[in-house]
């Protein structure tokens, strides 16, 4: 059966007869091999060998071998990345020296090497799959999501990890990160095909090309802005700024307070001192999700390690 996806302006009004009026046009899905969507599960008995999930072999994930008593991080990366750029298998890495986790790892490289619109349906494709990954691993029992379900999307990534939470269900994904969102195709769309704070009840973001490769404007419930979200130090390109929310979120993970971050109203009145930062939360693994909603911002080094004391 040929499905469509009805594609919706960001500035549309609220209800079905709205979205229908301001529909910009539709989308087939695209045909693809389901086989070109890697999910592989690390967890400490297995760090280095992933064990391959299918969302449509219940008892493969039933076998494998995932801890119940665990939170699952479930990482998908951006457009033009894949298994084996390094910042994958580092942040992988760092979840599992910290503590014990599952670690879901999504490779879509095959459907998201085009940075056009034919991305938004292979955004969906990789989600609705991603989707029946999860209830699969609910429905065998193995995967508690009152322990923690955690997406974390980088890039179109990110968008993915929205729609991933809203195709597997309510009450299912407790916590999505945002790691610079991407603007690009997707700065016109409505929330329906992108990430925003309504997607799960904790939704941070990380914003460090904002503007360019990434959404300036907030996208969570809690939108961090390292160094005002734009320009990056040590970064001459945007792929540097691009990337750098994910070295940020990375060195987050085993160093919980590294990047203390100031709620304020903007960038300019963060470095005029003109807040008074009674409101902090730590950017990164370890944001509060009791943090009051709003914009953070923050300053850091131009080298590893980024943390830069206040
Ligand atoms: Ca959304």
């Amino acid at each position: 059966m040929t499905q469509t996806l009805i594609l919706v302006s960001a500035d549309t009004e609220s209800g079905d007869e709205a979205k229908e009026d301001s529909a910009i046009g539709s989308l087939k899905l695209n045909s693809f091999d389901p086989n070109d969507i890697e999910f592989d599960l690390y967890t400490s008995s297995n760090p280095n060998i992933p064990i391959r999930l299918f969302p449509d072999n219940i008892t493969a994930i039933s076998s494998a071998n995932f801890l119940t008593s665990c939170p699952l991080k479930y990482i998908l990366h951006g457009y033009d990345a894949d298994a084996s750029n390094f910042w994958w298998t580092e942040m992988k890495d760092e979840y599992l020296k910290a503590g014990s986790y599952n670690i879901i790892l999504v490779n879509w490289s095959k459907l998201c090497d085009k940075s056009d619109i034919s991305v938004i349906p292979n955004t969906y494709i990789v989600a609705k799959y991603g989707a029946e990954i999860i209830n699969g691993l609910i429905r065998a029992g193995v995967l508690n999501v009152t322990m923690g379900l955690h997406i974390i999307g980088h890039d179109i990534g990110a968008h993915a990890a929205s729609l991933t939470a809203n195709l597997a269900g309510s009450g299912k994904v407790s916590r999505i990160t945002g790691l610079d969102p991407a603007k690009i195709v997707f700065g016109k769309f409505g929330d329906d095909f992108r990430l925003d704070f309504t997607d799960a009840p904790m939704v941070d973001v990380i914003h460090t090309d904002g503007g360019v490769t990434g959404f300036l404007e907030t996208r969570g419930t809690i939108d961090f802005f390292p160094n005002g979200g734009k320009i990056q130090p040590g970064c001459l390109v945007h792929g540097c700024n691009h990337f750098r929310a994910l070295d940020l979120f990375i060195e987050s993970i085993s160093n919980p307070t590294a990047f203390k971050a100031c709620k304020c109203s903007s960038y300019e009145d963060y470095k005029k001192k003109k807040c008074r930062c009674n409101e902090i939360t730590y950017m990164g693994e370890f944001a509060s999700p009791t943090s009051s909603p709003g914009s953070y911002f923050l300053q850091t080094n131009s080298f590893p390690p980024y943390n830069k004391p206040s």
